[in-house]
C-alpha cells in the first residue's frame, strides 16, 4: 500500500499495486518505486502528488497533439451517449463508413479499403492473414512465408512476434509463423548521421538473398517500419525503402509498412509512406488514429487486394475475409479519430512538425560528446540516444536515466540500450530546451 497527500483531492488516499501485472515493465522494482500517473492536459501530466511531468514520448508515442484536447473529449462524450456500440459484423454504423472514406482521402494513392482493428498489434496480425489470404485467392497458395527485419517490432502478437527482431520479445514464447528476416540498417558508419543516413542502401538488397533462399513462389510479404521506433529510431538510409518496393514489385510479393509510429505527422508528413516517397502494398496505422485517446487501429489495402477477394468464386453471401474483431470500427474510437483527422488538418500539424523538426534536430546532436552516448538518430519529431552498457547490462544506465528524468520532470521511454524522445507536436522551443538540459543532466549523472 503507498499512501498519497490527502489534502490533495484528486489524490487517492491508499492503493494497493499488488493486483494489477503491469505490461513491459519491471514489476518487482515498480512495486518498491512507483511511478503513478493521475492527470494529464496538453503537453504534460499531473502525478498524485501534484507534479507536472513534461510528456517527452507522447505517451507511448501516440498522443502528438497533447492530452485533454476538448474537441475530442466532445466528440467522443456525444458519441457515447448517441451510439455506444454497435455490431460490425454483418451490419455497419454510418460513423464506421465515414471514418473509413475519410482516411481513404488522406491515405496515399490506391490506398484506399480500410480494415479496422483496435491496436497496432491486431493491425500487424491482420495485415499479415490480409497478405497470405491473398496469395491464395489469387491462386497461389504456397505464398505463406513472411520477411521482417531484424530489430523490427510489430507488436505482441502470434504474428507480429514472428516478424518482429527484438529477441527478448520472442524467446519465451516459442515457436512462431515460418518467418525470416532482413538485416537491420545501423551501421557504424551512420552513427550520429542527422536524418536520413548516407550508406547502406545495399542492405535492401539482402531481400535477394532471401529469395533465392526460398525462393519468391513461397513468400507471400516483407513487413517493415519505415523508421523503427521501438528498437530506437532506426532511419533506413536514403533509397532503402525504394529499394525494397523495387525488389518486391519484381518478384511479386506484397510490402506492408507498419506505420503505427510513423503515421500522422511524426515524420512530418501524414505518412512515412510520404516521407519516403515509397507507397507499400498494405499500410498499417494505430496510436496516432485518436491521438491515443481510444484505442483503435486499422489496415489499409490497395484496391487490387481487395478486388482480389471481392473476386474470389465465391456465392454472393459468402464471407470474403473470415476475420475481425468484436470491437473493429468500435463507434466511438471512429467518433475519436474523426475529431483527431479534423484538428490535424485545422491546426495544420504536419507543417508544425516540420517547421519544429530542425530545433528539435540541434537540441539532440548537441548531446553529442556527453559521455556513453555511442548514437543519436533523429528524424521529424522522433530521436533516441544509444548507450555503452553499464555493469555489463545494456539497459540499465537507459532505465536510471529515465527514472532521474521522471523525477525531475520529463517523461522519456528507455528501451534496450536507448533512450526514446517524441515529444508532442504542441510542444514549444523551450519545452525541447529543457527536456534535453534534463536529459543530458541524468546522463552525465550515471556516468560511473
Ligand atoms: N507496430 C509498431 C511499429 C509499433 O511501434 C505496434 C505495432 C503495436 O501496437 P500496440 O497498439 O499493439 O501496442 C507498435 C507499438 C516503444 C513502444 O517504447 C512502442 C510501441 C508500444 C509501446 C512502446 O517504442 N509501439
Amino acid at each position: 500500500m503507498i499512501d498519497i497527500d490527502p489534502q490533495n483531492t484528486d489524490s487517492i488516499t491508499s492503493i494497493s499495486l499488488d493486483a494489477y501485472w503491469m505490461p513491459f515493465t519491471a514489476n518487482r522494482h515498480f512495486k518498491q518505486n512507483p511511478i503513478l500517473i493521475s492527470g494529464a492536459k496538453g503537453a504534460y501530466y499531473s502525478t498524485p502528488e501534484g507534479k507536472q511531468i513534461f510528456d517527452g514520448l507522447s505517451g507511448l508515442w501516440c498522443c502528438g497533439l497533447g492530452h485533454g484536447r476538448t474537441e475530442i473529449v466532445d466528440a467522443v462524450s456525444k458519441q457515447i451517449a448517441q451510439l455506444d456500440y454497435s455490431p460490425s459484423f454483418q451490419v455497419g454504423s454510418t460513423i464506421a463508413f465515414e471514418l473509413a472514406d475519410r482516411l481513404k482521402q488522406i491515405a496515399p494513392e490506391n490506398l484506399n479499403r480500410i480494415f479496422f482493428t483496435n491496436s497496432g498489434s491486431e493491425s500487424a496480425d491482420t495485415s499479415l492473414k490480409m497478405a497470405r489470404a491473398y496469395w491464395r485467392t489469387k491462386g497461389q497458395a504456397s505464398k505463406t512465408k513472411l520477411i521482417g527485419r531484424s530489430k523490427g517490432y510489430h507488436g505482441v502478437n502470434y504474428g507480429g512476434i514472428s516478424v518482429g527482431g527484438i529477441g527478448g520479445n520472442r524467446k519465451l514464447f516459442g515457436s512462431g509463423l515460418d518467418t525470416d528476416h532482413l538485416p537491420h540498417t545501423l551501421l557504424k558508419e551512420n552513427a550520429f548521421s542527422r536524418g536520413i543516413p548516407e550508406n547502406g542502401v545495399a542492405l535492401a538488397d539482402d531481400l535477394e538473398e532471401l529469395i533465392a533462399l526460398h525462393d519468391a513462389s513461397n513468400i507471400a510479404a516483407v513487413i517493415v517500419e519505415p523508421f523503427s521506433g521501438s528498437a530506437g529510431v532506426i532511419v533506413p538510409p536514403k533509397g532503402y525503402l525504394k529499394r525494397l518496393r523495387e525488389l518486391c514489385d519484381k518478384h511479386d510479393i506484397l510490402l506492408i509498412f507498419d506505420e503505427v509510429i510513423t503515421a500522422f505527422g511524426r515524420t512530418g508528413q501524414a505518412f512515412g509512406a510520404q516521407t519516403f516517397d515509397t507507397i507499400p502494398d498494405i499500410l498499417n496505422i494505430a496510436k496516432g488514429l485518436t491521438n491515443g485517446t481510444i484505442p483503435m487501429g486499422a489496415v489499409i489495402a490497395k484496391d487490387t487486394i481487395y478486388a482480389a477477394f471481392m473476386e474470389q468464386k465465391l456465392p454472393e453471401k459468402a464471407i470474403e475475409f473470415p476475420h475481425g474483431y468484436t470491437y473493429s470500427a468500435h463507434p466511438v474510437a471512429c467518433a475519436a479519430a474523426l475529431a483527431t483527422l479534423d484538428i490535424y488538418e485545422k491546426d495544420q500539424t504536419y507543417a508544425r512538425v516540420r517547421e519544429l523538426a530542425p530545433y528539435f534536430e540541434n537540441a539532440i546532436h548537441q548531446l553529442k560528446g556527453v559521455p556513453n552516448i555511442t548514437d543519436i538518430r533523429n528524424i521529424g519529431l522522433a530521436g533516441a540516444l544509444e548507450f555503452t552498457p553499464k555493469g555489463g547490462d545494456p539497459t540499465l544506465r537507459p532505465y536510471e536515466i529515465f527514472r532521474k528524468c521522471f523525477a525531475a520532470g520529463v517523461y522519456v521511454r528507455c528501451g534496450g540500450n536507448t533512450i526514446q524522445i517524441a515529444p508532442p507536436f504542441i510542444a514549444q522551443e523551450k519545452e525541447i530546451d529543457n527536456l534535453f538540459n534534463i536529459l543530458g543532466d541524468a546522463i552525465r549523472a550515471t556516468a560511473s
